[in-house]
C-alpha cells in the first residue's frame, strides 16, 4: 500500500537553490516513491543563530510504498551525498536538510523518527510551502493546516 508523505527541504549554504533543486530530483528517483508535487522555494530567516545565511526551503509531496525508516535512510542518504557534515551546534548551517514531516496519518516515536516533525506546527517556512501543494491538510491530532498557519508569523519569509 502506498501512503503520502510531506518532507520538508532546507539549505543555507553551498548555493542553497540548487541543493534543494537537486535535492527534489533525487527525491524523484527514490524506489518505490513518486514525486506527486512540489512547492515553490521560499526564502526565509534562519531560525536559531542568527550569524548564519538565509535558508532556502521547499517541501515535497511523495507517495510510497517504503517503511518510515526505510524513507528516512532514503533521505538521509541524499543528505550525505550532498555534502551534509553533522556539526554539534543544534540549528546550525547546512547544505542539507531534508526533515519527515507527515507520513500518511500516522504518529511515529521512536529513536530515530519523530513524525509528525516535532516543531512543524511553529515554522512559517514548513506550513507555507505545505499549504501552496496541499490546502485542506489535518494533522494526525486533527489540528487543520489553515488554522495552523493563522496562528504564525508570516513576515520574513518571500516566495521566490
Ligand atoms: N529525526 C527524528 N524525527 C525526524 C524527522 N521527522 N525527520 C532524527 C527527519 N529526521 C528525524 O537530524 C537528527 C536526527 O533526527 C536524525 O538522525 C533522525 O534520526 P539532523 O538532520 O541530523 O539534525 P538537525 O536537522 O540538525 O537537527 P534539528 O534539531 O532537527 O534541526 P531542525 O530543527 O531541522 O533545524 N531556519 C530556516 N529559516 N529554515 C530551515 O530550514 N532549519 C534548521 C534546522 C534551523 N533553522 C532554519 C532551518
Ligand atoms: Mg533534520
Amino acid at each position: 500500500m502506498s501512503e503520502i508523505v510531506y518532507v520538508g527541504l532546507g539549505s543555507n549554504l553551498n548555493a542553497p537553490e540548487k541543493q534543494v533543486s537537486q535535492a527534489l530530483t533525487a527525491l524523484a528517483n527514490l524506489p518505490n516513491t513518486g514525486l506527486v508535487d512540489s512547492s515553490s522555494l521560499y526564502l526565509s530567516k534562519p531560525l536559531g543563530p542568527q550569524d548564519q545565511d538565509d535558508y532556502i526551503n521547499a517541501v515535497a509531496k511523495l507517495s510510497t510504498e517504503l517503511q518510515p525508516l526505510e524513507l528516512l535512510d532514503q533521505l538521509q542518504k541524499i543528505e550525505n551525498k550532498q555534502g551534509r557534515i553533522r556539526k554539534e551546534e543544534r540549528w546550525g548551517a547546512r547544505t542539507l536538510d531534508l526533515d519527515l514531516l507527515l507520513f500518511g496519518n500516522r504518529v511515529i516515536q521512536n529513536e530515530r523518527l519523530t513524525v509528525p516533525h516535532y516543531d512543524m506546527r511553529n515554522r512559517c517556512f514548513v506550513l507555507i510551502p505545505l499549504s501552496e501543494i496541499s490546502q485542506h491538510i489535518e494533522l494526525p491530532d486533527g489540528s487543520q493546516l489553515n488554522t495552523l498557519i493563522a496562528k504564525i508569523n508570516q513576515q520574513g519569509i518571500q516566495r521566490l
